[in-house]
Parts: structure tokens; C-alpha cells; sequence
């Protein structure tokens, strides 16, 4: 048994001085002759010169003509082939650049722009892209009124939109079929008969927002006199009522 033991040890010797050198040391004793680990070579640094590729995706009510007709949401997301993303950056509207955390809300009425970008943890850099998008969230704005003439009233209205444009506005009188003006800003409409009249009047832009207003006046009959001043009395007396009803503007919006 001892003898067994022996061999064995003999054995294990001999195979740890063949591939232990003999003037190896151990890096921290310094004495000769201490075993070293040795394995398979391993790659101690990646290879990655293509950068991360970034896309966007945006989420909002979408109107007519490609406008959005609410806030958007943009949303970034961002990959790499080969190592990780380091972080991805954007900026809305050549402002400050922030770093992407979450998905964000741009807001405001007009044309925007965003731009963005990631790296990967290797410092390749993407280069940068751009989004671009236009919101318009307000209806137009219509100013109704009535004008007394000798001879003839008239109802008329001005009407416009800031950020999209006027597309067409309409009416209908006293319950009758709506008649298109298209995208004229003032509308004048004779009214020939005396007595009291409501008038609907519906202005779109071109993103597909629309107002709607109901005015009711009345025609009185032609005074005896007509005099310049007597007509600027009825005119400042109509507009009054005409102003009072106005306040009551009814707003849609076209989703
Ligand atoms: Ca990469
Ligand atoms: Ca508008």
C-alpha cells in the first residue's frame, strides 16, 4: 500500500516538472518552481466599428393632409449588432440635445423636427437622422357680423387659420342645404327677406379641425328714414346681438 502511494507520488512530480518551468516564479512569492495556471487564449478586446441604428415612430391623431391634430409622441428605438448601445440622443427643434430615457411629447402647433442618434459602448457613432412632422390643434377663427345697406342686409363673416390654413368655409340659412364658399376669408350673403333668420356658418382647415357657429338676427323693416345716421344706429345694433350670439361658438374637432 505504501508503495502504492509512492508510485503515485513519483508519478505526480515527474508530471508537474514537465510543465512547470524551471525558472518560472510566482508573482507574488517570487520562488522558483510554483505552479502556473495555463488555459486557452482568450480575445481580451471586441471588434466593433459599425454603429448602432436608430428608429423613430410617432403617435398622435392624424388629420387631413399628413397633419397631426394633437401632440405627438416620439419614441426611439435603438440596436447594435455587435455590442451594446452605449445611449441615444435627440433634440426637437435644433434645441438642447438630451439623452433618451422614455418616449416623449412634442407639442405646439407648427412644422418639427427631430433629430437623434446612438453610440455603441465602443464609441461608433450613428449619424444623426431626422424626423420631420407638422401639428395644427386649433380650429379656425370665424368674426360673424351684419351689415344694413339701403335697399339690403347682409350677413357676413371673415374667417382664417394660422397654422394650417383655411380650406373651405359653408353655410346654411334658415335650415336650408349648406352652400360651399371654399377658401374665401370674407363671405358676404344677401338676405332678402325682413324677420328673424339663424345662420350656420362651418369653417375647416386644412388639417380637418372645423368650427361651427349659429347666429340668429333679424331683418327689421326698411325705416322711413335713411339717413347715413339712422343706418349706423341699426348696423352698431345688430352687431351687438350679433357679438352676443357669437359667444356661443360651438367647437368640433375632426379626430
Ligand atoms: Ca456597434
Ligand atoms: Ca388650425
Amino acid at each position: 500500500m505504501r508503495y502504492e502511494v509512492l508510485i503515485a507520488l513519483v508519478v505526480c512530480l515527474s508530471f508537474m516538472s514537465s510543465i512547470v518551468p524551471e525558472d518560472t516564479a510566482d508573482d507574488q512569492t517570487g520562488l522558483l518552481g510554483h505552479v502556473v495556471a495555463y488555459g486557452p487564449v482568450m480575445p481580451t478586446a471586441l471588434e466593433d466599428d459599425i454603429p448602432p441604428v436608430t428608429t423613430a415612430a410617432l403617435d398622435g391623431d392624424i388629420g387631413d393632409n399628413d397633419w397631426y391634430v394633437s401632440a405627438v409622441t416620439v419614441t426611439l428605438s435603438s440596436a447594435d449588432g455587435q455590442s451594446d448601445v452605449d445611449g441615444t440622443w435627440y433634440r426637437v427643434d435644433g434645441e438642447t440635445w438630451m439623452l433618451y430615457s422614455a418616449a416623449f411629447e412634442v407639442t405646439g402647433d407648427g412644422a418639427h423636427e427631430v433629430e437623434f442618434y446612438s453610440a455603441d459602448v465602443l464609441g461608433s457613432e450613428e449619424a444623426v437622422q431626422t424626423i420631420g412632422f407638422k401639428a395644427d390643434t386649433q380650429t379656425p377663427t370665424v368674426v360673424p357680423g351684419v351689415v344694413v345697406e339701403v335697399g339690403c342686409t347682409y350677413f357676413r363673416y371673415e374667417c382664417a387659420d394660422e397654422t394650417s390654413g383655411l380650406a373651405f368655409s359653408e353655410y346654411g340659412l334658415d335650415g336650408g342645404s349648406f352652400v360651399n364658399m371654399g377658401n374665401s376669408s370674407s363671405v358676404s350673403i344677401p338676405i332678402a327677406t325682413e324677420g328673424e333668420h339663424t345662420i350656420v356658418v362651418r369653417i375647416h382647415d386644412n388639417a380637418g379641425n372645423n368650427l361651427s357657429s349659429t347666429v340668429t338676427f333679424t331683418v327689421a323693416p326698411e325705416p322711413d328714414d335713411s339717413s347715413p345716421l339712422a343706418l349706423y344706429v341699426g348696423l352698431a345694433v345688430v352687431a351687438a346681438a350679433v357679438a352676443a350670439v357669437a359667444a356661443l361658438l360651438v367647437i368640433k374637432r375632426k379626430r
